[in-house]
């Protein structure tokens, strides 16, 4: 029998899912307003495909016994994760396997600890981007990471990994998900605030009138990182290895506009929550300084509500 796999969240990341797994398993992609079911997807090597998805709004959704999904994945923003999760609550069974693909560390600890069945979270370094309401660019081939905060579910990790690798996209189930979420928090605090405040492409925050404030938002990163005992991916456990860490990720993605750029750009609530929270949240209960953090905090929300957010 072929597996079930709903998305939630037709986005850059919802969307590519739901074209590598449609032609393996019964996949569904549900969204809060209808999109066209002709979609077209430009792979890494700038072929475009085109594939009739299996799209519902989230009103659509009916309780249909036969067509139970095998795996719930929610690739909303950080923000609106849970929402989507209480709009389709009615019309699954609470022991229904919760795959979470969001930024930063606000829905996954709150959605582990509310819902009922398995809760899988997905990092994931594929590069996608929408073209529009029926099509998205596959832009770089990436690898995802996938576990669950408590460990308690790694067979089922596995089997998900399995059927990602089926479906063309690299992944790994690993027991230490909980600090790669973090590392990847570590890089989205250093350069998205800075980017979205300034305007700035990823590559750019090397030029001296940024790098100072990167440096000092690094700084206080490493502190929070080493209190919650989470390690840089390198060798060397210091404030320099987050540096040369946040500099890679800039260098290899120095033509991005980052995330928190784009949705300021497009007058957009931003993930500020999901990604400064909980750095501030920690600092305040380990006894740390961070007034850099706090500052971008202040300037985004600032931003946010010039715009009506
Ligand atoms: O993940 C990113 C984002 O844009 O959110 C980075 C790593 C900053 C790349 O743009």
């Amino acid at each position: 029998m072929k597996d079930t796999h709903w998305i939630i969240g037709p986005g850059a990341i919802g969307r590519l899912l739901a074209h590598s797994l449609s032609p393996l398993a019964a996949t569904t992609l549900i969204g809060r307003r209808a999109l066209p079911e002709q979609q077209a997807v430009t792979t890494p090597e700038g072929e475009r495909r085109l594939q009739r998805l299996k799209l519902r709004t989230l009103e659509q959704v009916a309780p249909e016994t036969h067509d139970l999904p095998r795996y719930v994945h929610i690739t909303t923003k950080a923000m609106a994760a849970e929402a989507a999760l209480a709009s389709l609550a009615d019309v699954m069974p609470t022991t229904t396997p919760l795959v979470l693909w969001q930024n930063g560390f606000l829905a996954q600890p709150r959605i582990t600890q509310a819902w009922p069945g398995p809760v899988l979270c997905a990092t994931t370094t594929e590069g996608a981007y929408l073209t529009g309401d029926d099509g998205v660019v596959h832009a770089g081939h990436g690898h995802t990471f996938i576990g669950d905060l408590n460990n308690q579910h790694s067979g089922l990790a596995q089997t998900l990994a399995q059927a990602l690798n089926q479906a063309g996209l690299a992944a790994t189930a690993v027991d230490d998900i909980r600090s790669r979420l973090w590392q990847k928090l570590a890089v989205n605090a250093a350069i998205n605030p800075l980017v979205a405040l300034n305007g700035l492409r990823n590559g750019e925050l090397r030029d001296a009138a940024y790098s100072g404030h990167l440096v000092a938002v690094v700084s206080e990163v490493a502190a929070i990182m080493a209190a919650e005992g989470i390690q840089p991916p390198s060798e060397a456990t210091d404030e320099t290895a987050w540096l040369s860490m946040v500099w890679q990720v800039a260098k290899n993605t120095a033509n991005n506009k980052a995330s928190m750029l784009q949705d300021v750009e497009a007058k957009r609530p931003t993930e500020r929550g999901a990604i400064l929270g909980p750095l501030i949240e920690s600092a305040q209960r380990h006894g740390l300084a961070c007034e850099t953090l706090q500052g971008l905090d202040t300037n985004i929300a600032a931003l946010e509500a010039s715009y009506g957010c």
